[in-house]
């Protein structure tokens, strides 16, 4: 959770044509420049250095920038999107990478699917969570790309009719994870000390410990107040408009 770089990117105006898995509106790009704006400016507050790359029209869910790479200390992997309208987002990433690794390894196979969303990197493991974008192939690929760095990669499952299985957690600090009660319930999480969100706030548990700051959507007092009685220092974000595209805190950047 200790960072010196993040990349985001600003949203299109096509991001009307976002995906969702429900439709509950349109997303207003103004309201999300703004949050966009809040978010970037917080990241940087902590002292990191934080890229903010051109917006892609011709993909409208570009601004979720988290599903196209998986950043590590050693290097970078490229994904390979399950979604097909976001499949072309990885190779548009590919080059800042490169640009700041040196080099960066990537997610090949035909059959293999993955997004960055998936994945849970917390300091002695990399959980995968299984999901309608994130397919077996995908999961064994990344694990034979990471080995010899030292990464450890454990299967795990999205809960159903989640999109992501960051949807459902983040990791807070060395050995403590925010979760919904639903997804700490399979038992994933042994091992590590679990803060479940409260009932009704479970798009609260997609928050970003990012270096001394927890980012988190606004509008979840009682997350916000556990996470605060916890000792965390909290910076609350308007997320409204991502939220309509099932996005959140940790879609909006790539973090290293
Ligand atoms: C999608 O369905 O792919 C986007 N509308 C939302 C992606 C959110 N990304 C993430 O959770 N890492």
């Amino acid at each position: 959770f200790r960072f010196s770089h993040a990349i985001c990117r600003l949203p299109a105006a096509s991001i009307t044509h976002g995906l969702r898995a429900v439709d509950t509106g349109s997303p207003d790009l103004a309201v999300m420049l703004a949050h966009h704006a809040d978010y970037v400016a917080t990241l940087r507050a902590t002292g990191a250095k934080v890229t903010v790359l051109p917006a892609l029209t011709d993909y409208p869910d570009s601004v979720f920038v988290e599903d196209t790479a998986l950043c590590l200390p050693q290097g970078a992997v490229i994904m390979r999107p399950g979604a097909p309208t976001r499949l072309g987002e990885a190779a548009e990433m590919a080059p800042h990478l490169v640009a700041l690794y040196g080099s960066v390894r990537s997610i090949a196979g035909q059959a293999s699917h993955i997004e960055g969303g998936d994945i849970l990197v917390t300091e002695t493991e990399v959980l995968v969570g299984r999901s309608a974008r994130t397919n077996a192939q995908g999961i064994a690929e990344l694990a034979g790309l990471v080995a010899d760095w030292g990464w450890p990669v454990r299967e795990v499952h999205t809960p159903p009719g989640v999109l992501h299985f960051k949807t459902d957690c983040s990791l807070l600090d060395g050995e403590t994870i925010l979760s919904t009660p639903r997804l700490s319930a399979s038992g994933c999480f042994a091992g590590y000390r679990v803060l479940d969100v409260p009932e009704g706030e479970e798009a609260a548990a997609n928050t970003i410990r990012f270096n001394d700051l927890v980012l988190t959507p606004a509008g979840f007092p009682r997350t916000r107040d556990m996470l605060l009685r916890a000792g965390y220092q909290v910076r609350e974000i308007g997320n409204s408009e991502c939220a309509k595209l099932d996005g959140g805190m940790s879609c909006l950047s790539l973090r290293f």
